[in-house]
């Protein structure tokens, strides 16, 4: 079944994608993982396309394809990287449904560092990622950041802040030393409780509670207000006929008294 859900989140993206979802969350590996460390972030997940809004196809989900971006600005050398993103809007850390990625071969001992984002920070777009231990999982340089994208996948519409934007938990995982031998996926977890962060991002992705299109004003213009004085007028009304009607009093008391005399 992994292997399944591996190949159905594959399928269709980029050559540099990988990953596995499922059961693969940050506790699937390092049970009393805590994840309050920051040396490296997942600083936001750029929505790169929307396939399906949370409207369409399945209620409750979408599916979109995002740019993982990474940073280690702060943090010294950190190796072994791993990146986790809850699907069904619970916990990287504790939940079951997480994509599972890490940085990949091919690896390079001198990437191409350029910056992406503009902001002065050297990134690497897409990798070769650094090697700097010698295994098979990418590690990040310090003060660097990168930019990967996650595969095609299909992620619980939640909004947790009640924004209206979807919003999902995010972990990564790191060794601090460069004596732990990665060698795939399956090793790129927190190498001990403390070597992992998480926090929640919005994903850019509307929770789609469309509201109805709101009419022109020149084809439905606003009615015109209610007469403020209905009960006013109904009191002059009201009045006006007291009056007639003490008139009509008087003249049948003058008519009597006259007829009498
Ligand atoms: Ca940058
Ligand atoms: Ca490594
Ligand atoms: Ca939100």
């Amino acid at each position: 079944m992994p292997a399944l859900l591996m190949l159905a989140a594959v399928l269709g993206a980029p050559e540099e994608v990988y990953g596995q979802t499922g059961n693969f969350c940050v506790r699937d590996f390092q049970p009393g993982a805590v994840c309050t460390a920051n040396d490296v972030r997942i600083q936001a997940l750029n929505l790169v396309s929307l396939i399906e809004s949370c409207d369409a196809g399945i209620p409750g989900s979408a599916v979109a394809q995002f740019e993982i971006f990474v940073s280690s600005v702060g943090a010294p050398d950190r190796y072994d990287i791993g990146l986790f993103i809850a699907l069904d809007g619970a916990s990287a850390r504790d939940g079951d449904a997480c994509l599972h990625d890490y940085l990949q071969p091919p690896l390079t001992t001198t990437p191409t560092y350029g910056d992406k984002n503009g902001d002065g920070v050297p990134d690497i777009d897409g990798g070769p990622w650094l090697t700097s231990d010698s295994d098979s999982c990418g590690d990040i340089a310090a003060g660097t950041q990168l930019f990967k994208m996650t595969p095609t996948l299909r992620v619980a519409c939640v909004d947790t802040n009640g924004n209206g934007i979807v919003d999902a938990s995010v972990c990564t995982s790191w060794d601090n030393n460069a004596v732990t031998d990665c060698f795939s996926l399956a090793d790129a977890f927190p190498g001990t409780n403390a070597k992992c962060g998480c926090a929640r991002l919005e994903l850019g992705i509307p929770m789609g509670i469309l509201p109805s299109p709101s009419p022109t004003p020149s084809a439905s213009p606003t009615p015109p207000p209610v007469p403020a004085l209905p009960f006013g007028m109904l009191a002059g009304l009201g009045a006006l006929l007291a009056g007639a009607g003490s008139l009509l009093l008087r003249r049948r008391g003058i008519g009597p008294s006259s007829r009498e005399r």
